[in-house]
C-alpha cells in the first residue's frame, strides 16, 4: 500500500513538473518556431560540451583524491611486482591517451561549432595522417600484448622446486581448509568420499590407502614462511570457487573434480606488513569509520565493533552461494623459524585419526 502511495505522489510530482514547464514556455515571448538550430542554440551546445570535459576531468581527479588510498598496498610476493608494473604501464598509457583524446575531441566540438555563413571544409582523406594514427596505436598495442604475454607466462608457469612448500587449498561452501603435505613433502590422495571416515574427522577427504596422507597437517590458518616459494594445490568438495589471495596478487579458480595450480614467494611478514606507512594509514581509517559505527551500535544497545588488525586474507572470489561473502581464511606470513616451531605443533592427519 505504501509503495503504491508513493508511486502515485511521485506521478503526480512529474505530471505537475510537466504542466509548469509548459505554462513556463507558453508565458515566453515567441521569439522563433523553428526545428533549424540556429547560432545560439549551437553555442549553447559547444558550450555544454566544453563543460562536460570539465566535469570528467574534475570528477577524476576528485576520485584521485577521495578515493587513491584505497587501493591495495604494494605486492608482498615476488612476482607481485612485474604484475602491478604491468597494471601501472597499463594505466599510465590508457590514462595519458584518454585525457589527450577526450580534451581534443570536446575541445574541437565547442570550437567548430556551427555558425552562420561558416562552411565545413572538404577534406577527402590524407594518407600520411592516416598511416600515422594506424601506426602508433598498432606499436602501442602490440607492446602492451607482448609485455603482458610475457607477465603471464612468467607468473603462472610452475616450475619444479625441491625445497618449495607444497600446500594444498581446499575450498568449500563456505569455508577453507589448508593442507600441508609433511615430512615427505608429497600430499597424500584424496577423495569426497573419504570425507565421512573417521566420524567426520578426515575434514580434507584423505585415502588412507595412500601412506604419503598420513604425514599430512590439515589446518584452518594458513601459515606460510617468508622467502620460500610455495606451490599451491587448489581443489574444490562442490561448486566452483575461486582462492583469492589478493595483497600477494594471486588468484586461481578451485574446480570440482580437478586439481589447478599457482606458485608465489611471500617476501614481506605479517608484522612487517603491519608496520608499514601504509597499511598502518589504512588501519588507522578502517577505525575511525569502526569508532563512528560503534557509536551508534552501543547507543541501539548492541556490542561494540572490535578495532581492525591487519591480517592477510584468502577470500573467495566466485560467488559461489549465501555466504560467499564471508569465506575467508587468515594467512600469517612469518619467519621460516617460526613457521618450522608452527607446524611442528600442529596433529598430522596419522595424530588426528587416532
Ligand atoms: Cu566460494
Amino acid at each position: 500500500m505504501t509503495i503504491l502511495l508513493t508511486l502515485t505522489v511521485l506521478a503526480l510530482i512529474a505530471i505537475a513538473i510537466w504542466q509548469i514547464t509548459k505554462i513556463f514556455e507558453l508565458s515566453q515571448p515567441k521569439k522563433k518556431n523553428t526545428q533549424i538550430a540556429d547560432d545560439d542554440d549551437n553555442r549553447w551546445n559547444g558550450q555544454l560540451m566544453f563543460a562536460f570535459l570539465i566535469f570528467i576531468f574534475g570528477i577524476t581527479i576528485f576520485s584521485f583524491w577521495k578515493w587513491g588510498d584505497v587501493l591495495l598496498p604494494g605486492a608482498s610476493s615476488e612476482h607481485g611486482m612485474e604484475y602491478d608494473n604491468l597494471m601501472w604501464i597499463s594505466f599510465a598509457i590508457i590514462f595519458f591517451v584518454q585525457t589527450i583524446t577526450q580534451a581534443l575531441l570536446h575541445y574541437f566540438a565547442y570550437k567548430y561549432r556551427g555558425e552562420k555563413g561558416k562552411k565545413a571544409l572538404f577534406y577527402a582523406d590524407n594518407d600520411r595522417l592516416e598511416a600515422i594514427w594506424t601506426i602508433i596505436p598498432v606499436i602501442a598495442l602490440a607492446g602492451l600484448i607482448l609485455y603482458g604475454l610475457y607477465t603471464w607466462t612468467d607468473i603462472m608457469t610452475v616450475e619444479e622446486n625441491e625445497d618449495a612448500l607444497i600446500v594444498e587449498l581446499y575450498a568449500q561452501q563456505f569455508n577453507w581448509k589448508a593442507r600441508y603435505a609433511g615430512e615427505d613433502g608429497v600430499l597424500g590422495d584424496a577423495n569426497v568420499r573419504f570425507l565421512q571416515d573417521f566420524d567426520g574427522k578426515n575434514l580434507v577427504g584423505i585415502d588412507v590407502t595412500d601412506p604419503n596422507g598420513f604425514d599430512d597437517v590439515v589446518v584452518q590458518e594458513l601459515h606460510l614462511p617468508k622467502g620460500r616459494e610455495v606451490i599451491f594445490k587448489m581443489r574444490s568438495q562442490d561448486v566452483l570457487h575461486s582462492a583469492f589471495m589478493p595483497h600477494f596478487r594471486a588468484q586461481m579458480n578451485c574446480v570440482p573434480g580437478m586439481i589447478t595450480e599457482f606458485a608465489f614467494t611471500p617476501t614481506v611478514t605479517t608484522e612487517e606488513m603491519r608496520q608499514t606507512a601504509d597499511v598502518k594509514a589504512k588501519v588507522k581509517k578502517i577505525n575511525t569509520i569502526r569508532r563512528e559505527n560503534s557509536k551508534a551500535l552501543i547507543a541501539k544497545g548492541e556490542e561494540a565493533l572490535e578495532p581492525y588488525i591487519f591480517d592477510y586474507l584468502l577470500l573467495c572470489n566466485k560467488i559461489c552461494g549465501a555466504s560467499h561473502y564471508n569465506m575467508q581464511m587468515k594467512i600469517i606470513v612469518e619467519t621460516p623459524e617460526e613457521f618450522e616451531k608452527w607446524i611442528t605443533d600442529q596433529q598430522t592427519f596419522a595424530e588426528v585419526i587416532q
